[in-house]
């Protein structure tokens, strides 16, 4: 090879790699990341993609230098030089993708250790419940009775908040333990831990929200977990991954991040409009009648203020609205 076409190769090689390397950071095919956990994946996907760029322009510039520089002349009845065969290109061209490969897989199991914490979050039958579920079916009894299983040596910190997610045809169902409120949007508070015990109702089902590059299974007599920060204000749709019958396509929940005051006054409305007795229990408990959450209970309710002033209602019998 003369000195030139030393010099070309080198040249092209360095553009190759800058190439790679700035489309790697900028193809934009990622949602905006909303969760502490998000960027790690986004990491991973990015030298993901910086590689296969570089793979990708190798391979077609070699292939349209091939065409070019090989291509059948006027009047050339040959068959070109005969080749058989060369041991260093075979042995490069195994030990690449064989060093890429496991690079990806060492590097995809520090990303998931990183955001599961090594947990099985994939769900496991858990003993006693698979036991239990052998009786019921002895005894009968088409009702599973579902029992809260216990993460497996995770080691994350305790959640701030856990959220009981159910997953059935076609729709999510999410319950707030602490207050006791069931919803059918999953409101959670900005850079909190949050985990999710879910389970599913009937069929398989999948959780995924793709801004917190989160996604996990939903199973019937199972319970999967998820643990994450929502680190980003807003609203992200949570979707149904797993092909659950004719109306899959529909089964879409919404995902709120809130401040946490916001959030605290979301549960409290949910509350309140749960338990329509509680209402004028909060109208008259509330120590600023005038302000303008009482106010629009008011106007909803159709009470006015004299009628409020006369309640005599203790607030013992509101259920647990702070
Ligand atoms: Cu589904």
């Amino acid at each position: 090879m003369s000195a030139l076409s030393n010099i070309i190769l080198v040249a092209l090689g360095i553009l190759l790699t800058l190439a790679s390397l700035w489309y790697g950071q900028n193809h934009h095919l990622l949602p905006e990341s909303a969760a502490e956990s998000a960027p790690l994946f986004d990491s991973l996907f990015n030298s993901t993609m910086t590689i296969a760029t570089g793979i990708f322009l190798v391979v077609q510039g070699v292939l349209l230098y091939c065409i070019v520089r090989y291509r059948k002349r006027r009047n050339d009845q040959g068959d070109g030089d005969p080749n058989h065969g060369n041991v260093l290109l075979e042995i490069v061209w195994t030990a690449v993708p064989a060093v890429i490969i496991l690079w990806l897989g060492l590097a995809s199991l520090d990303v998931y250790q990183a955001v599961y914490g090594g947990a099985d979050v994939g769900g496991h039958i858990h003993a006693a419940m698979a036991m239990e579920s052998s009786h019921e079916a002895e005894a009968g009894d088409p009702s599973y009775a579902y029992t809260p299983a216990v993460l497996p040596g995770k080691d994350m910190g305790q959640p701030d908040l856990v959220v009981q997610v159910q997953g059935m045809q076609y729709a999510w169902m999410f319950t707030y333990p602490d207050s006791g409120l069931v919803a059918s949007e999953l409101h959670l508070p900005l850079n909190k831990r949050v985990r999710l015990d879910m389970t599913a109702l009937d069929v398989n089902h999948a959780f995924w929200v793709p801004q917190f590059r989160l996604k996990q299974d939903v199973i019937p007599g199972r319970e999967t977990h998820l643990e994450f920060v929502p680190t980003q204000l807003g609203q992200y749709p949570i979707i149904c991954a797993e092909l659950c019958g004719p109306y899959h396509g529909v089964m879409a929940g919404q995902l709120f991040v809130d401040t946490p005051e916001a959030f605290e006054q979301w549960q409290e409305e949910q509350i309140l409009a749960a338990h329509p007795e509680g209402k004028a229990v909060a109208l008259a408990s509330e120590s600023q009648p005038s302000s303008a959450f009482a106010t629009a209970y008011q106007q909803r309710l159709g009470i006015s203020p004299s009628e409020l002033s006369s309640l005599r209602l203790h607030s013992g019998s509101l259920p647990s609205a702070g």
